[in-house]
């Protein structure tokens, strides 16, 4: 009884104290510039001090921890590609990739924050917006004054947003918001909500609406398993009166959001990663730290398949989204090889998580450990930004030229 309350203790304090190591098992560092390494010193450091020690009890207790918003700020994790004179960083896309990875390395939810707030509320502002919606919105959105979230999914359209039925009308010198959007990340936070609606002609454009406005409410959405540590909500639509000058104007259709998406799939790909890597170094320390049968874990050869099967798929990954990023700094890189890559690195992910789980045996399923709860958030992953079956009809469409989603 004695030993097994210390195993505990001495576990419990293992696992408080944040002791990770990234895997470079190929020496992808070198393809690194100082500037990436840095950025990513100073991200990995934050997720160190702020996240580690608190986000196993927020996820716990299904909250979001929202006092992490100015930290994320200063670490220039929202719209870091953003130019600087729109309040960002004005980063390559390499930068971007590895502050995805860090955040995710801390949790996929905390992730989640920060691509919905730089790829789908700031890029669409940026690539579509006015300018004064630009300078009216975009340096309050980089420093988290104000927060944003994206609003495509429907109860009814998910994998096929381009049967949405939000929609609005011309009321003269405003026009008139009705629908309702589901699963929205920090929609019960949210100042402005990027919102994507039909107009009287059935094309798809673009509102910016505002917390306050009448008719708009974002109820929570409760129960969640998984991404406990993100907020979700509904966002609700009756009769809302959108100013005309809230319209993104320079965008219509579907390709609009589609846009946006490719942002963001680009960021997960890189931050599942994150979360694989962080599966993958608690599993290897614990599997050399753990005893049975009078010698640690690490030496059976079953518990070495699963690691040495972790840093292979960890590595080709990372070689994956390191190529991904050098095309995408060219602005050579496809829609297509972007849907591959957040296709891989998830399914990676999650294929790490359960192996890594099994590691740790039953100290695998508590929260003294991290890699439950990647575990359950990398479910929500594998699902949004377009479903795991999605991305590989994307794929199939692209190598056979045939379309299989209909
Ligand atoms: P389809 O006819 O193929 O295309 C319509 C128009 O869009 C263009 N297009 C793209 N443009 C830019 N980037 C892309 N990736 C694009 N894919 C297509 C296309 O060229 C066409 O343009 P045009 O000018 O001819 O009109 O559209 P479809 O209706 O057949 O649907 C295709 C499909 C299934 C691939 C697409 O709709 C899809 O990707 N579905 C998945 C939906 C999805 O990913 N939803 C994500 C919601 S947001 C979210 O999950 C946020 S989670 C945030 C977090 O917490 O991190
Ligand atoms: P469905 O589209 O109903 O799919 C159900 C199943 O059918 C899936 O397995 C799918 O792969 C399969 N399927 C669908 N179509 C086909 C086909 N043509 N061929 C083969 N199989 C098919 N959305 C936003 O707009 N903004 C957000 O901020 C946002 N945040 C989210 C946060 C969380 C935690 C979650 C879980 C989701 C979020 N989403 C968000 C929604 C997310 O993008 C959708 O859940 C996702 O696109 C899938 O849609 P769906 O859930 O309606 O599933």
């Amino acid at each position: 009884m004695q030993s097994s309350i210390f195993v505990t203790t001495k576990n419990y304090l293992m696992a408080k104290t944040d002791l990770f190591e990234s895997p470079d098992y190929y020496q992808l560092d070198e393809l690194l510039t100082d500037e990436h390494k840095l950025i990513r010193k100073s991200v990995r450091d934050w997720v160190k001090k702020e996240v580690s020690p608190i986000i196993e009890g927020y996820a716990q207790r299904a909250e979001f921890p929202k006092q992490l918003l100015k930290g994320l700020a200063e670490i220039g994790a929202f719209g870091p590609t953003i130019p600087v004179q729109y309040g960002g960083l004005g980063l390559d896309y390499m930068a971007y990739g590895l502050i995805m990875q860090e955040i995710e390395r801390g949790d996929s939810g905390i992730r989640s924050t920060a691509s919905v707030q730089g790829s789908l509320v700031m890029y669409p502002i940026y690539a579509y917006g006015s300018e004064d919606q630009k300078m009216k919105y975009l340096p309050k959105l980089a420093t988290g004054e104000l927060m944003g979230c994206f609003g495509l999914t429907e109860p009814d359209h998910g994998s096929d947003p381009g049967g949405m039925t939000t929609n609005f009308k011309d009321a003269g010198d405003h026009y008139v918001l009705n629908g309702a959007k589901m699963w929205i990340s920090n929609a019960p936070f949210a100042n402005i909500a990027i919102v994507w609606a039909k107009n009287q002609q059935g094309k798809i454009q673009g509102l910016i609406v505002e917390r306050g406005m009448k008719g708009f409410s974002t109820p929570e959405t409760h129960n969640k398993w998984s991404l406990r540590a993100s907020a979700t909500g509904e966002l609700v639509f009756d009769n809302v009166k959108v100013p005309k000058e809230n319209l993104l104007p320079n965008v219509t259709g579907l390709k609009g959001p589609l846009g946006c998406l490719n942002q963001a799939r680009y960021g997960i790909a890189w931050g599942a990663i994150g979360a694989a890597m962080d599966c993958y170094d608690t599993a290897l320390r614990y599997a050399k730290e753990r005893k049975q049968f009078g010698k640690p874990i690490a030496a059976f050869q079953l518990q070495q398949k699963k690691l040495a099967e972790m840093i292979t798929e960890i590595t080709k990954a990372q070689l994956l989204v390191w190529r991904l990023a050098t095309l995408k700094n060219e602005n050579k890189a496809t829609p297509a090889q972007i849907s591959m890559a957040k296709r891989n690195s998830v399914e990676t992910a999650i294929n790490i998580a359960r192996e890594a789980r099994q590691i740790l045996g039953g100290m695998g399923i508590t929260g003294e450990y991290p890699i439950m709860r990647h575990m359950m958030n990398l479910e929500s992953v594998i699902t949004y930004e377009g479903t795991h079956d999605i991305h590989l009809l994307i794929t199939g469409l692209d190598i056979t030229g045939e379309e299989a989603f209909k």
